[in-house]
């Protein structure tokens, strides 16, 4: 996979040098290149940025370096359209299913906006080299795309082959299956009075399995109860629903539905 990333703070991408990132760039895996977003600048202080039309507070990033900067980069592999990510938090969410959607693409270029955005006609214009992705990490507000990119570079960069040593590592994990992962543990089993569950060191491992599959869907429905909303209850086993069941969620109409709490009892008491 190639990756380009645009910014006017190229220093920012420095941590990509590092750790798995840094390995698959060493190993060819993957060719990643960060360019100043100045350096596509033609006027003497080298502005990126201007007033907004309409008025309001911030300034606005001009279109020309933009434009200048992606024509530089698009098309670098023969006859394919690269995907041009625009982290914003006015874009579609970023996923674990986008991150294996966009790890299967050829080349990915991150556009890195600053202040309060760039120039919508960029986002038009792209259309022509791009496939265009506006995207957000989440419902808060970044100075810039910069972070959003170290993340979404570390969450797909992962994905491609060869990147993680163990492949196993990436099917037992958060998100993977639309479940919170289980809770781990290690030694010692006992640590400054708390204990690993007893069940892992039993060594059975269809009761292991059991239980951690269980505390999947406990955890999910504690602090994340709206994936369960969107849950496909399709896969789910006898064992499965016997365990949602404890946890007060019924299987309606192939999708997992949380039980009325029943205040019968106390009003007509
Ligand atoms: Cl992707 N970019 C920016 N600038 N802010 C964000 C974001 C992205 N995701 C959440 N907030």
């Amino acid at each position: 996979m190639r990756i380009d990333v645009v910014s006017i703070f190229p220093e920012y991408l420095a941590p990509l040098e590092l750790s798995l990132i840094g390995k698959a760039r060493q190993d060819g895996l993957v060719e990643l290149n960060v360019h100043d977003l100045r350096t596509f600048t033609t006027d003497k202080h080298r502005t990126v940025d201007d007033t907004p039309y309409g008025g309001g507070a911030g300034m606005v990033m001009k279109p020309e370096p933009w434009a200048q900067a992606l024509e530089s980069v698009a098309g670098v592999r023969e006859g394919t359209k690269p995907v041009l990510i625009v982290p914003s938090p006015a874009g579609e969410r970023f996923t674990q299913a986008l991150a294996y959607e966009l790890a299967e693409e050829e080349q990915l270029v991150f556009a890195c906006g600053r202040y309060e955005g760039i120039d919508e006609r960029v986002i038009d214009w792209a259309q022509e080299h791009f496939t265009v992705r506006p995207v957000s990490l989440g419902d808060y507000v970044l100075n810039g795309g910069e972070v959003a990119v170290l993340a979404m570079v570390e969450a797909i960069g992962r994905l491609l082959p060869g990147v993680v040593g163990n492949p196993e590592s990436l099917v037992e994990e958060s998100h993977s299956d639309g479940l919170l992962e289980y809770p781990v543990y290690t030694k010692p089993s006992s640590w400054r009075d708390h204990e690993v569950p007893p069940v892992l060191l039993s060594g059975n491992h269809g009761k292991i399995a059991q239980w951690r599959r269980h505390e999947q869907f406990r955890r999910t429905a504690e602090r994340r109860p709206d994936l369960l909303d969107n849950f496909d209850a399709g896969q789910l086993s006898r064992a499965d629903r016997n365990a949602l069941a404890d946890l007060g969620y019924n299987v309606v109409d192939g999708r997992l539905r949380r039980r009325m709490e029943s205040n019968t009892a106390q009003q007509t008491r």
